[in-house]
């Protein structure tokens, strides 16, 4: 077979390793999404997708599942396999104990456990390596991934609705609703694919929102309020709900994140189930949102929706933990001097102070858009 032909094949198989890996979204987190799939003789004879954080990789599925002996067959897998001893023995003996032939690998794991090694391991053991097929579109399945075992922070998305002309509430403050029915159904479909949403205490004093996700798909993330002096309701029904258990709900549910460290302040919530991380205060007097990513990172929590309320847009941006924004646009003008827009604060003083959004992608989801962008590392 001609070396074309040969890559064209290996992304078509590629693209349906792809498929197989979507499907654990939502589920694998902090871990990668990661799909495989064996051939042997131009037929797939096993495939596989790492189905569930602490359950095994990708590469053990689809040997498990094979319909005949894998020797000789190959491997096409979107995630460089591991080599290490983790929750899950390396992928790497699997491979080579199986006697798989050649694999064709999508993104390499820039996990420093892994790094290369996993491929320098397989052609050790005399298998043909092919790197990079689909990169691109391998590496588009695991943005959030590559940030938190980079950096050992979670990824953080700030998320708001707003009208054509930039509301995010009217001028009375009434926000329900701005989009529509799909666009906010979607919104859903993002929090279990986040492994926690995060609001100020204004969005808990204005909504009492309980945050949860309607999605099936995906596990209902942790909820974080930052609250630097402690004043969320011991009513409201993120705290009311924190001791609320079932599999798929995470644990910690409710997680508030305060200056405030008196015991006293903090039993009662304590004792329905509220976790506490005490944070020293930023300049502007609120909590530090850099002490914040970091303290969550160290919670093995990947992923931040950011369901803002505009001050703290504000102070997330302006902190630079802010990796991407999710605009949804919803064509309606609410009009209003003092009506709210998505981000307050004190704003930049100069258009070239502007934050700079790049990679925009653009959806229409019923009568609203969602504009998606990367937020420019300063
Ligand atoms: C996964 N699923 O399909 C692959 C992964 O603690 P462990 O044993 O689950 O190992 C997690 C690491 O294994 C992960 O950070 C990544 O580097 C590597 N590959 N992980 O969860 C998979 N192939
Ligand atoms: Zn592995």
């Amino acid at each position: 077979m001609d070396l074309i032909n040969q890559s064209e094949q290996d992304k078509t198989y590629m693209e349906q390793a792809i498929r197989l890996a979507r499907r654990g979204a939502g589920f694998v987190n902090p871990n990668p999404q990661v799909g495989a799939v064996i051939v042997k003789n131009g037929r797939i004879i096993g495939q596989g997708w790492h189905r569930r954080f602490g359950e095994p990789h990708a590469e053990r599925n689809a040997l498990a599942s094979c319909t005949e002996d894998p020797a000789g067959a190959t491997l096409y897998v979107t995630l460089e396999p591991c080599c290490h001893q983790g929750k899950t023995p390396p992928c790497t003996e699997a491979v080579i104990e199986r006697r798989i032939s050649r694999v064709v690998i999508g993104s390499g794991d820039p996990n420093p456990l892994v790094s290369g090694r996993g491929i320098a391991r397989l052609r050790e053991a005399g298998i043909s390596v092919t790197e990079h097929c689909l990169q691109k579109e391998c590496d588009a399945l695991n943005p959030v991934f590559f940030h938190y075992i980079r950096t050992g922070l979670p990824f953080v998305t700030a998320k708001y609705a707003m009208t054509r002309d930039g509301r995010i509430a009217t001028a009375g403050g009434s926000s329900r609703w701005i989009t529509g029915e799909a666009a906010r159904a979607h919104v859903h479909h993002s929090r279990g694919r986040n492994m926690a949403i995060m609001a100020g205490l204004g969005t808990v004093l204005a909504d009492d929102p309980e945050l949860t996700c309607r999605d099936s798909q995906g596990l209902s993330p942790v909820r974080i309020i930052c609250d630097t002096e402690l004043n969320t309701p011991l009513s409201s029904r993120l705290v009311q709900t924190a001791a609320e258990t079932g599999p798929s709900l995470r644990q910690p549910r409710t997680v508030i994140a305060t200056a405030e460290d008196s015991p006293l302040r903090t039993k009662p919530y304590e004792e329905l189930g509220v976790k506490f991380l005490t944070l020293p205060r930023g300049a502007d007097g609120h909590i530090d949102l850099n002490a914040l990513v970091q303290a969550v990172g160290t919670m093995q929590i990947d992923s931040i929706l950011l369901e803002g309320g505009s001050e703290l847009n504000w102070s997330a941006l302006n902190s630079g933990i802010v990796n991407r924004v999710q605009t949804y646009i919803a064509p309606k003008i609410f009009g209003g001097a003092k009506a709210k827009g998505p981000v307050g604060g004190a704003g930049v003083d100069s258009p070239e102070h502007a934050f700079m959004l790049t990679d925009s992608r653009i959806t229409r989801i019923g009568e609203d858009y969602l504009i998606e962008s990367e937020v420019e590392l300063c």
